[in-house]
Order: structure tokens, then C-alpha cells, then sequence
């Protein structure tokens, strides 16, 4: 069959849609001809409505976040005005946690896929494509009439068995414009009340072999030419003897790819020698969570660590001499402007190099969605907010951290960014090109740093001698100017006494 796959735009470019690799990797494998489109990075500038005539596929699949609900819903119906016969079916973390309601508002979408996508998807096909029923088919949503039937899903224990994701299939992908997206676990057993990765991944961590990770990066390296990786595990660390293994693997074969962490890794789980580990496997750029500087906002939110825990690793990142980034939220259970401005100290005693101040967003499925029905007050649609946008909406407010406070907030951290300014520029720059920090990259600006310290220390030196040389002639000429008059007064006063 053929099968096109669409990752619809939100408001965030810079990252692909893995999620659609791997599923398209798993249809390639048993014979269906995939084509992805990616909307959020333009790579491919044709209307979707030319690519569907040409293409002609006999379903479409939409890979949808809580941000990207509204435009999946105005795409499909398009296509379903223009494109009848096409079958429409939609996965991704949104409709893993709110399938009911998705399918409810969008009945040009027939089926939901909730959780990870492989199997469920190929069994549907196998099925869809001989006309035979799908009613058994696991992790999958449907209505009948006004019925919904909900499929229970399938936990995918056998990561390495999966074939590496096919992000060429990506109509015009640019390789060199973003790291390239690894994966080398799924799921998370921590229950943050603002996340909901839980839901969507599950609560059981499942894992690569270190070999297998390995090999998918060398194959990317041969068949992509890729320069730089990005890790997108949520808890990449969590077993810290895998992480090392990864890394010494990377080091004994020479990999000479430069990566970052920027999805964060859980500060309670590094240690010295995974630090080290990880820089001499070529990671130049770590984030952590830190989320706020409140002994008991931090003890609330159910992270499980504490705010030494965040120093400790600090500390041991900066000391491996990886970049280090640090991620804020604004609006957790407590907080108000008081709990912001103690953060905001904090932040100052760790030696970030960048730092981000995210606007809470509760996202369906958290206990911050829970708490913000029973304790807040819901401002905006969350469909149509994002926590790291430039553009401030205040999704909710408490009646003690209302919304104009949360915007004062947010202003005292964006003044903040005055201070980190010079740095803060580049990695801004890097960021939204998605380039880290290499080590080549970080020594050329140490070298550059250098040359321009010396040039200021050359550049007083020489101004110190200037002035000082002006003062001296200055002196001389006041001096001679003094002796001329003291000359002229004691002439005078001669000339009066003799006569
Ligand atoms: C990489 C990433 C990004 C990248 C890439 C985005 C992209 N174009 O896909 C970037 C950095 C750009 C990004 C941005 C954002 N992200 Co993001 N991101 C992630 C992250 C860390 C990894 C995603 C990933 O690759 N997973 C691995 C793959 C294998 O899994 P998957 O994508 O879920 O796909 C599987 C299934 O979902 C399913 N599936 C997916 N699509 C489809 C489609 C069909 C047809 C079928 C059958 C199945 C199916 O099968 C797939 C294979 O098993 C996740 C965390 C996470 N655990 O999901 C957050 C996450 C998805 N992001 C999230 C958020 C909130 C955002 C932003 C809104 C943040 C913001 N900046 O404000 C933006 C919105 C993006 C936009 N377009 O505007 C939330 C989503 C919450 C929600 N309810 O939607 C997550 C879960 C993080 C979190 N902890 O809350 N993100
Ligand atoms: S924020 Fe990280 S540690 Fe916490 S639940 Fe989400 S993925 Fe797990």
C-alpha cells in the first residue's frame, strides 16, 4: 500500500519527526512505499494537495503533538474535501493520551494509534490491505456508529529488534540543519506533575543494547553523512553502566560525531567518570531540568531529586568541560513571583552557559492538568501555547501567582539574559539552527577569547602610557607657565621697591 505520513506545523522548527522514521523503517520492511512530509522544517515546498494527487496514497497518518492538534485538524479536513476516498488516521503523543476527544471532534480521522506505532501499524495494514476486520488490532481507537472501541496497546520490549529509522524518506530532507535524532530508549518511571511522557512512552523503561546504538550511528554517518547527533531519551542515563558503555564504545571505535543532550538528563543520574565518559565521546552540550530554585516547589513536583542533586551535577558537567544548559519553569504548584525571584538567585550559583524560563503549559494527562482545574483557572486554549515561545500567553493563573505576575516573571527572567548576552547570543544561534557547540568549535572561541583579552590588556597599557605622557607635558608646559609669571610678579615687584 502506499502510505503517506505528515508531521504537522506547530510553531517549532529545527528537529525532525523520528517518531514517523521509525514508523516508515517498519512499513518499508514488509513492502509499503512511505512517503514523510514534514511541515514544520519546509524542506519540501509543494502543496500538500500536489504531493497527495501525485503520490496518490491509499492512506495518510498524522503524527500529532497537543501543539499541532488544531492544524492536523484544518490539513485533514482538506483532505478529506478533496481526497475522499483517502483513509485518514492519526498517532503521536497527543492522541496517545486524548484519542476520545481527537477522534470525537474529527471524524475524517478513522482510526487513533495509541502508544508506539510499529507493530500496531503494520498489523493494521496487513489486515486493512486483504479486507479483513481490524477489530483486534492492538493500541488502536475507533468509532462504530456512536461506539468507541479502545484497543489496549502494546509496551515494546525489544527496542533492538526495531529496524534504524528511515529519515530519508523525509520528502527533500537537509541533513546538515539539524542533529541528527537518536533514540536509545523508551519510557520513564518518574512521575514529574508536569509531564507526561509517562503516558505516552510508559512507565517501564526499555532500552537499546549499546552495540545496537552504536551501529545506528554508523550507518547514519555512512548513509547520511551526518556530523552531529542529538539524544532524545528522556532518561538516557538512567542506567548509568549502559550510558558509559555507549560512550566507550563511541571513543574505541572513533566515531568523531560531536553530540548534545539537549532533551536533559536526570541530575541524580551522573556521575564523575560517566562525565568524563561522555565528553571524550565527543558530547559537547548537556541540559538538565531544573525547573526552580524552592526547596519545596522542587520537592513537590515529584522529580525525586533534590536541588544538591542539581548543583552536584553542575558541577560535574562543567567540570568534564561540556556546555551546560538549564531549563526553568514559571507557574509549578506554589510558585509566585517570590518563589521566581529565589530561582532566579539560584540559577545565578550555577555556572550555566545558557538557561531557558519555560511558561508552564499542563498538558492533558499530568497532575498539573489536575491541579490547574481544581486550583486554578484556565486563561487560553492549551492547543495554542507553547512554553519555550517568544511570544508570552499565560495559559492559566492561581489567585496567588495571577497572570500579570506571571508575566512580570517572565520579564524579570528575560532581563536576565542581559547579563549572558555575548554567550547567550551564539547559543541562541546555535540553538535555532540546531548547531552545538563543538569542541573544535568551543577551542577556536577560547583561542579568539584569548586574543581579544590580550588586545584589551594591550589596548589599556597603551592608553596608560598616552595618558600618563599627556599629563607629563601637561605638567611641563604648567610649570613654565607658572615660572613665566612667578617671573614676571617678582620683575614687578623689584622694579616697585626701587623706586
Ligand atoms: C524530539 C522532540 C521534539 C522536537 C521534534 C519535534 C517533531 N517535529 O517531531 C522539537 C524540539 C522540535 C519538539 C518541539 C516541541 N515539543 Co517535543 N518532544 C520531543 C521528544 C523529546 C522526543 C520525540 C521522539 O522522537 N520520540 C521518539 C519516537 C519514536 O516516538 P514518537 O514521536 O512518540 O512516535 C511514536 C508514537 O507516538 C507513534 N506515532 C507517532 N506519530 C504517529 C503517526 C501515526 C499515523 C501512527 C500510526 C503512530 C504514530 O508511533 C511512533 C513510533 O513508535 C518528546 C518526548 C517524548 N518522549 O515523546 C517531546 C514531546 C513530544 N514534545 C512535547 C512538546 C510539548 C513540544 C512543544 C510543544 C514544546 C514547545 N516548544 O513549546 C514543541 C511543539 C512542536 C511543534 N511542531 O511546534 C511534549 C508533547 C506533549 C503533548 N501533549 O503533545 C513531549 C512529549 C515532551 C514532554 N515531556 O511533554 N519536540
Ligand atoms: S520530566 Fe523527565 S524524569 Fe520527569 S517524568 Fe518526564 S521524562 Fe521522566
Amino acid at each position: 500500500m502506499k502510505i503517506l505520513l505528515i508531521d504537522p506545523p506547530g510553531w517549532q522548527k529545527g528537529g525532525v519527526n523520528l517518531g514517523l522514521g521509525y514508523l516508515a523503517s517498519s512499513l518499508c520492511q514488509v513492502k509499503h512505499e512511505v512517503k514523510i512530509i514534514d511541515l514544520n522544517n519546509n524542506f519540501c515546498c509543494d502543496p500538500i494537495d500536489d504531493i497527495v494527487k501525485s503520490f496518490t496514497p491509499d492512506i495518510i497518518g498524522y503524527s500529532v503533538k497537543t501543539a499541532t492538534a488544531n492544524s492536523t485538524a484544518s490539513i485533514s479536513n482538506r483532505i478529506k474535501e478533496r481526497f475522499p476516498k483517502v483513509l485518514q488516521i492519526a498517532g503521536g503523543p497527543h492522541i496517545s493520551i486524548c484519542y476520545e476527544k481527537f477522534l470525537k471532534a474529527n471524524r475524517q480521522i478513522k482510526f487513533a494509534f495509541i502508544g508506539e506505532g510499529e507493530h500496531s501499524l503494520v498489523n493494521f495494514l496487513e489486515l486493512w490491505s486483504k479486507g479483513v476486520s481490524i477489530q483486534k488490532v492492538k493500541g488502536i481507537a475507533f468509532y462504530q456508529n456512536d461506539n468507541l472501541t479502545v484497543n489496549k496497546r502494546e509496551i515494546n520490549s525489544t527496542l533492538d529488534k526495531l529496524p534504524f529509522p528511515r529519515l530519508d524518506l523525509i520528502e527533500d530532507i537537509n541533513f546538515s540543519q539539524f542533529p541528527y535524532p537518536l533514540v536509545t530508549s523508551r519510557g520513564c518511571p518518574y512521575d514529574c506533575v508536569f509531564c507526561c511522557v509517562g503516558i505516552i512512552s510508559s512507565k517501564k523503561w526499555r532500552y537499546r543494547s549499546p552495540q545496537n546504538v552504536v551501529s545506528e550511528l554508523e550507518e547514519a554517518k555512512k548513509r547520511y553523512r551526518i556530523k552531529r547527533f542529538e539524544i532524545l531519551d528522556d532518561n538516557f542515563t538512567l542506567n548509568l553502566n549502559r550510558a558509559k558503555e555507549i560512550c566507550r564504545i563511541l571513543i574505541k571505535k572513533k566515531i568523531g560525531l560531536s553530540w548534545q543532550c539537549h532533551n536533559g538528563i536526570r541530575a541524580d543520574k551522573i556521575d564523575e567518570e560517566l562525565a568524563y565518559l561522555m565528553k571524550k565521546a565527543g558530547c559537547v552540550s548537556i541540559a538538565l531540568g531544573i525547573e526552580t530554585g524552592d526547596e519545596d516547589i522542587f520537592r513537590n513536583i515529584g522529580k525525586g531529586e533534590t536541588l544538591q542533586d542539581i548543583k552536584r551535577a553542575a558541577k560535574l558537567i562543567k567540570n568534564a568541560g561540556m556546555e551546560l544548559i538549564g531549563y526553568f519553569i514559571i507557574g509549578l504548584p506554589g510558585d509566585n513571583l517570590r518563589t521566581i525571584k529565589k530561582t532566579i538567585e539560584f540559577q545565578k550559583t550555577l555556572a550555566l552557559d545558557w538557561f531557558v524560563y519555560g511558561i508552564m503549559v499542563p498538558y492533558p494527562g499530568t497532575k498539573m492538568w489536575d491541579y490547574v482545574r481544581k486550583e486554578g483557572k484556565i486563561l487560553l486554549d492549551i492547543t495554542d501555547v507553547s512554553h519555550f515561545s517568544d511570544e508570552l500567553k499565560i495559559p492559566f493563573e492561581t489567585p496567588g501567582f495571577t497572570a500579570s505576575e506571571r508575566k512580570q516573571a517572565y520579564e524579570l527572567t528575560k532581563n536576565l539574559e542581559k547579563f549572558y548576552r555575548p554567550k547567550i547570543k551564539q547559543l541562541i544561534i546555535n540553538y535555532i539552527r540546531n548547531e552545538p557547540l563543538d569542541s573544535t568549535a568551543v577551542e577556536e572561541r577560547q583561542k579568539n577569547q584569548e586574543k581579544s583579552n590580550r588586545f584589551y590588556i594591550n589596548a589599556v597599557v597603551q592608553a596608560g602610557i598616552r595618558s600618563g605622557l599627556v599629563v607629563v607635558a601637561w605638567s611641563i608646559l604648567a610649570f613654565i607657565l607658572l615660572a613665566v609669571q612667578f617671573r614676571k610678579i617678582s620683575n614687578f615687584c623689584f622694579r616697585r621697591s626701587n623706586k
